[in-house]
């Protein structure tokens, strides 16, 4: 083991220390926080721990193939209450925010159970467990685990390497977000020799939509509406439209991010009432607008690049929270380069 940095010794010791681990991660997991999950329940059942992953959130069906080496327990009081008592030890991934968590969260109140965080995301506490490992800088949770088992040799795995590329892959949003690095496109290389198949892989995710859900997209986007110069584009998606279309859930992560191919867009944000009274809103930046810290101010979060937060009321008084910060942001900026030449 060659752990560089203090946290991931300390990360490593807190694995030595204990036997029986509870993985979980954020509400609506994604791809990373469920592909994390994958693989560090893969990597510390090899080393003969036992391991459990209780979420508070299904897995949605596109990341089902994850579950073929992996249990993914959804939470229920008298199944969370029973696995805090058998595990020695709780690991959070893809998350630093206690509450973010979700029901299991009020139930640490009442355990003393050691807690590792390991996350990417910007924070401004230094994280709620007894270690934690949170570098902003990794474009996925995935970037730093796959960073943590290649301290101890040959421990990496096909089938790991597999759910870190998933993480990796949906988190820089198939290697196009901001946070597509040379530390990113490296470890994809590295993954791939591990035999993978990127375009099956791509494919398991992102080739699963239903009709219905693409003629959803097309309703929303032939609505898409053009402010600043046409450098924000807003798009808006009501509760009949989704249930017209069959579309359960707010599986709208393809959707926001198709503007962002329209030239001399800065930001897209959708706000989509998924059902009365609840509005998503959905925030994506093509790079220069700092999204994430509108979504935190009114208590979301997220990244620079792709960040959401869930606020109740209509979607006219979501648009009055979100959209005046959003344009004063995009007209600060400064010129566009690209309009130069
Ligand atoms: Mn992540």
């Amino acid at each position: 083991m060659s752990a560089e940095r203090p946290e991931h010794r300390q990360f490593h010791d807190f694995l030595a220390r204990h036997r029986t681990f509870l993985l979980t991660t954020h509400i609506n997991p994604d791809g990373d926080g469920l592909g994390s999950e994958a693989a560090l329940s893969l990597w510390l059942s090899a080393q003969g721990r036992r391991v459990r992953i209780l979420n508070d959130s299904v897995v949605p069906p596109q990341f089902a193939f994850l579950a073929r080496h992996t249990v993914f327990e959804v939470f229920d009081p008298g199944v969370a209450e029973q696995r805090l008592v058998e595990a020695d030890a709780l690991i959070v991934l893809d998350t630093s925010n206690r509450q973010r968590i979700g029901r299991l969260a009020p139930l640490l109140d009442r355990t003393t159970i050691p807690v590792a965080v390991v996350d990417h995301h910007v924070s401004h506490a230094r994280g709620f467990g007894h270690v934690n490992v949170i570098e902003p800088e990794a474009s996925a949770t995935g970037e730093i685990l796959f960073e943590l088992f290649r301290q101890v040799p040959g421990t990496v795995t096909e089938e790991i390497a597999e759910a870190l590329y998933i993480a990796l892959m949906t988190d820089t949003g198939s290697f196009r977000y901001s946070n597509t690095d040379t530390h990113a496109h490296r470890m994809a290389a590295e993954l791939l020799g591990y035999g993978l198949d990127p375009q099956r892989l791509w494919s398991q995710v992102h080739a699963q939509a239903s009709a219905g859900r693409l003629r959803f997209f097309g309703e929303v986007l032939s609505a898409l509406e053009l402010d600043v110069d046409g450098r924000l584009v807003v798009l808006d998606a009501r509760p009949e439209q989704f249930q017209r279309h069959g579309l359960v859930g707010a599986d709208t992560d393809g959707l926001v991010d198709m503007p962002r191919s329209i030239v001399g867009v800065e930001a897209v944000v959708l706000f989509s009432e998924v059902e009365p009274g609840k509005v998503k809103v959905s925030l994506r930046s093509t790079g220069r607008v700092a999204i994430d810290t509108i979504a935190s101010k009114l208590g979301g979060g997220g990244h620079v690049h792709a960040a959401g937060v869930l606020l109740r009321g209509t979607r006219a008084e979501a648009r009055e929270r979100v959209l005046p910060e959003l344009k004063k942001r995009i007209e600060e900026l400064p010129a566009d380069a690209r309009v130069a030449w």
